[in-house]
């Protein structure tokens, strides 16, 4: 057998021998076989160069055409022996599983739905309102009368002429009564807003406006409703206490305390020695609010309160500082 005939036989020997190889080690093996420094293709481009001068252009171009084909074959080769892998590791059945971690609701949204839940359950009706809100509904059907000073409690954030975040969810009681006529028996859930920013105020926070108002509706009944809700919500034991206080769409106006969770009433550094902490606002409605919604004062009353949720949700678990509920830090919220 001739250099040339020689050539194009094992060039094909080593195109068959690449295209049929399926593991790696055996790809290393042909690749030495015919493309390794003492291979039998290099072996003979290099005999070439011992033929006559006449006859080597053409063995010369022969072996180099077989090498080139034998490289490109060794490369697909090896991508393809390559790609088998990968896709080998993506299929391993015998990998154990990615568990997917699970989420959970946010300790606001669990306080939230766990104060509505107690309502629910004592039979109120659960019923939302908007957070931009009108100047009208804000403060003045809630008996706000305009450059009231008493409209200075409330640090607001006023977005256009009139229109306003809601500084608290009281305006819900409006617009619940402008709707229906009573009895009343709704809580209102939902964001606030302030210009307020501290360790026990945030910027934004959260409320649930709780209204009543039916036939005979006394003192009595708010503060057995609010009593039923804190032994619910805290502990069975949980006392609260009544204080003066005011508020423009309520009279009279009570601050509601529970008994310190810390100490139960003896006094500590949480309640400041006091033995009580301020859990929310209340009052009976003031009869002025009957004349915004055409409800007749002779006929009903009714009671009203603001409870704060993200103080509430503080209160019970424990927190020093309300900014750790909007940190969005996992290491604190999955603790609960
Ligand atoms: C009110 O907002 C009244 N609308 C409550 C009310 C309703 C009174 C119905 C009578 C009848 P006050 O401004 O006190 O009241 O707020 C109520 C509660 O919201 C507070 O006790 C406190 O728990 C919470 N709160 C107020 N401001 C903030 C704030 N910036 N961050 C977190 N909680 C707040």
């Amino acid at each position: 057998m001739g250099l040339l005939e020689n050539i194009a036989v094992v060039g094909q020997a080593a195109l068959d021998a690449f295209d049929q190889v399926n593991e790696a080690q055996e790809l290393e093996k042909i690749r030495v076989e015919y493309l390794g420094a003492k291979g039998r293709l290099t072996e003979l481009s290099r005999a070439v160069g011992s033929l006559p001068p006449a006859e080597r252009p053409q063995a010369g171009q022969a072996a180099n055409q077989a090498l080139k084909a034998a490289k490109q074959a060794y490369q697909t080769a090896q991508t393809k022996l390559g790609a088998t892998k990968t896709q080998g590791v993506a299929l391993d059945v015998t990998l154990p599983g990615r568990r997917h971690q699970l989420g959970r609701e946010h300790l606001i949204s669990r306080t939230m739905t766990e104060i509505c839940g107690i309502f629910e359950r004592l039979g109120f009706t659960v019923v939302e309102g908007p957070e931009v809100e009108t100047d009208y509904y804000n403060f003045e059907a809630l008996n706000f009368p305009a450059d009231h000073p008493s409209r200075d409690m409330q640090e607001s954030l006023f977005v256009g002429d009139k229109l306003l975040l809601r500084t608290h969810t009281s305006p819900v009681q409006i617009r619940t009564m402008e709707k229906q006529k009573p009895p009343v028996w709704i809580v209102a859930p939902g964001k606030t807003y302030r210009r307020d920013d501290d360790i026990t105020h945030s910027p934004m926070f959260h409320q649930v406006e709780g209204l009543v108002v039916d036939k005979g509706i006394s003192m009595a009944d708010l503060k057995g409703v609010l009593s039923a809700f804190a032994t619910a919500f805290f502990s069975p034991d949980t006392a609260i206490r009544l204080r003066p206080s005011f508020f423009p769409f309520t009279e009279p106006s009570a601050e509601v305390d529970i008994a310190c969770v810390l100490c139960g009433g003896k006094g500590c550094r949480l309640c400041k020695g006091s033995g009580w902490l301020e859990l929310l606002g209340s009052g009976m409605v003031d009869p002025a609010l009957y004349n915004f919604v055409g409800y007749d004062p002779r006929e009903v009353s009714g009671f009203a309160f603001g409870l704060g949720v993200d103080r509430a949700a503080m209160l019970k678990y424990g927190l020093a500082n309300i900014r750790h509920l909007y940190e969005s830090d996992l290491r604190f919220l999955e603790q609960f």
